[in-house]
């Protein structure tokens, strides 16, 4: 309690207390340091975006500074700002590199240390800014008046070179206590008196525990090492750095964890010095503010243990873009040059207007691997499209999440010719047109630049509700009634690949949306497999009975194959002007079906094979002349024969009995929707039981 008494008095005499301590801070601050420090930097002449650390084994230690480059959990939306602030000005070297002594930093060292060695570091380094903070070796080795001359005098140093100085005193040190406020106070009134920035680690560490912040108290015992939930380690002289709370930055994690805290001060510090001394321009600050905080997880989608999991995608190849804002990402997509690939860092990117991928091969990526941290957002955009694809080929697309625009999600703008496109490990949320659109491809050389070879794999399609009238003005009553919205719409497509993708809530304003994957005009050769589709209104349409001039057929040499399609009221699977079609071995629940489509066959289906279905509710609906081979489906209520229909979970139980081992063996369905071998009896329906 004597310590806070030392320090209590000073807060008051410094700050008037009508004003919150946070404000105050800043607000005294902006008065005393702004002046000098624009002063001092008129002279630099250095390297913009230079940040030296001048210190002891706290300052050395990976665990300081460089941390807040990766990840940045539960941080405060002011901490997400300041970083984003300072991760577009900071130089890369100075996040890791600039470790060690030749770096002015090295464990054991005291202010007597800096002060022989300033001049040389000034002059190799010449940074903009210097964090200075030494002490807590000086407590047992270097006298206190001889502590203050030499760290006045390091300061001035710097100064005088042009470098802007940030103080920082030390933290409190086991059997150091009153001590170390003696120090912590000489370094806060220099601070004072030469005007500038103070990081004040000891009032931060002292307010948060006042009584316990010593790890090597009694209490704390039990833990070892830098793995101690309060601010000292266990040896009471560094920061603590306990596994639960590394890269945390809750109010909790600042109050049990030394190395967060520190970091914390730091950074807001820093960011502070680069707007008050407009070291950031004002578009870049306020891009800055722009971006909304990072959680864990951003959304949170649906998700079940059964989901097909993407593997991930082998490392980036070529040139890379690492882009953690908005104004970065739409720079990177302006300039991505063939081959090279776009790193998204874990984030909410809000977009102004549409973006266009338009060079070869390019790869847009979350960098973490983790889709749902990672979101584009249109919420904001003055377009109604949110992310198109133009007159390129091999482009990936992958590990994240676009969400909220009016019309088309991903935009493929197939009349430019757009080839081998992949669409990996997405979340596709709250579109309300179409998720994927290809458009139409126009007569002259539709051949050649039709979209050729694309895949749509392991991607999340989901709605929170349904349509209504104010997610698109363009969908009235007069038009489609609220219902024109799908997942993946594409015309012309040949070669196509869909599958493992999950479909949820896919749904118009009354329950007539088009098909979770609509595929029409032409399409040829495409594959549609182990897909789950959960109440969405339509599941597979395999065409639909609106052709345009000239096309026969809608689909040709199209499977659908190994699909798990769970109540689409409008209909499971559909076909419409269809030849030489396959569906074969597709689960589709509805017993309550009131059309009675879960599987439906519209108009021309020549050559069409529909074999070893399990549909759980009606029979094929069959509205079709044509000459087809409908063999070995199975129709009847399997409710308490699959695994968990009402979610979705159409895998069979040995109760199916009359599923298993009855289909007949057809090469194109080698394996299940597990991708589990089916051989030499394979069930019926979508799922192979293993025994
Ligand atoms: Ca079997
Ligand atoms: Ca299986």
């Amino acid at each position: 309690m004597k310590v806070l008494a030392r320090i209590v008095p000073f807060v008051l005499l410094t700050f008037p207390p009508a004003l919150s301590a946070h404000n105050l801070e800043r607000e005294s601050e902006s008065r005393y340091w702004v002046d000098s420090m624009a002063k001092a930097h008129a002279k630099f002449s250095g390297n913009k975006g230079t940040f030296a650390h001048f210190g002891d084994s706290i300052t050395v230690t990976m665990a300081f500074w460089m941390p807040l480059l990766y990840s940045r959990n539960n941080a405060p939306d002011e901490m997400e700002q300041a970083f984003q602030l300072v991760k577009g000005y900071l130089k890369k070297e100075c996040w890791r590199d600039w470790k060690g002594p030749q770096f002015g930093n090295e464990g054991r060292m005291t202010i007597r240390w800096a002060h022989k060695n300033i001049d040389s570091w000034l002059k190799r380094l010449n940074p903009e800014v210097a964090l200075i903070m030494f002490g807590t070796n000086d407590l047992n080795s270097v006298a206190l008046e001889e502590y203050k001359n030499k760290t006045r005098e390091v300061v001035q140093k710097c100064l005088d070179s042009g470098t802007v100085v940030i103080l920082s005193t030390i933290p409190p040190r086991h059997g150091f206590g009153e001590k170390s406020v003696v120090y912590a106070e000489a370094v806060r009134k220099i601070a004072l008196e030469k005007k500038v920035p103070l990081v004040d680690f000891h009032v931060e560490i002292l307010k948060r525990r006042p009584d316990d912040w010593d790890g090597a108290l009694d209490k704390f015992a039990q833990y070892q090492g830098y793995d101690v939930p309060t601010l000292l380690a266990r040896d009471g002289v560094h920061p603590s750095h306990p596994k639960k709370y590394r890269s945390d930055y809750s109010e909790e994690a600042l109050r049990c964890c030394g190395f967060s805290l520190r970091n914390y001060l730091v950074l807001m510090k820093y960011a502070d010095v680069l707007r008050m001394l407009k070291l950031v321009s004002p578009a870049k600050q306020a891009a800055a503010l722009d971006v909304q905080p990072i959680r864990d997880a951003l959304i949170n989608p649906p998700s079940q243990p059964w989901f097909p999991k993407a593997p991930a995608l082998p490392p980036p190849q070529g040139q890379t873009i690492e882009v953690s804002n908005v104004q970065e990402l739409v720079k990177a997509l302006e300039q991505a040059k063939p081959g090279g690939t776009i790193l998204l860092a874990d984030g909410h990117y809000m977009m102004p207007r549409y973006v266009e991928i338009r060079a070869d091969n390019v790869s847009l990526r979350g960098a973490s691997g983790h889709r749902e941290r990672v979101v584009i957002d249109g919420a904001k955009s003055r377009h109604r499209e949110l992310l198109g694809i133009t007159g390129c080929s091999g482009v990936t697309i992958a590990d994240l999440t676009i969400q909220n625009i009016r019309c088309n999600g991903f935009k493929i703008n197939s009349q430019t010719n757009v080839q081998k496109l992949t669409i990996y490990n997405c979340i596709i949320h709250n579109i309300w047109q179409r998720g994927v659109k290809g458009v139409k491809v126009p007569k002259t050389n539709r051949e050649a630049i039709r979209p050729k070879q694309c895949r749509i794999a392991y991607c999340l399609f989901y709605n929170d509700r349904p349509k209504r009238f104010s997610d698109d003005p363009a969908d009235t009553t007069e038009t489609f009634n609220g219902n024109y919205i799908g997942g993946i719409d594409v015309m012309y497509a040949k070669d196509w690949v869909i599958s493992d993708n999950v479909f949820v809530g896919i749904q118009g304003r009354t329950r007539e949306a088009r098909g979770a994957i609509f595929i029409w005009h032409d399409s040829q050769d495409c594959v549609i497999e182990r897909n789950i589709i959960i109440d969405c209104d339509a599941g597979i349409c395999l065409g639909n009975p609106h052709r345009a001039e000239g096309t026969r057929y809608h689909c040709v040499r199209c499977v659908a194959r190994n699909n798990f399609v769970t109540r689409a009221t409008e209909g499971g699977i559909v076909t419409v002007y269809t030849q030489d079609c396959k569906l074969l071995n597709n689960t589709i629940h509805e017993p309550a079906s009131r059309l009675g489509r879960l599987i439906r066959l519209v108009y021309d289906n020549d050559g069409l094979l529909v074999a070893n279905n399990l549909l759980s509710g009606p029979k094929i609906r069959n509205e079709s002349d044509s000459k087809m081979r409908i063999i070995n489906n199975l129709a009847r209520d399997f409710t308490t024969a699959l695994v968990d229909p009402s979610q979705g979970n159409l895998h069979v139980t040995a109760r199916a009995k009359e599923a298993i081992d009855q289909a007949v063996s057809l090469s194109a369905v080698a394996t299940d929707i597990d991708q589990e071998r089916r051989g030499a009896k394979p069930d019926i329906g979508a799922d192979e039981l293993m025994r």
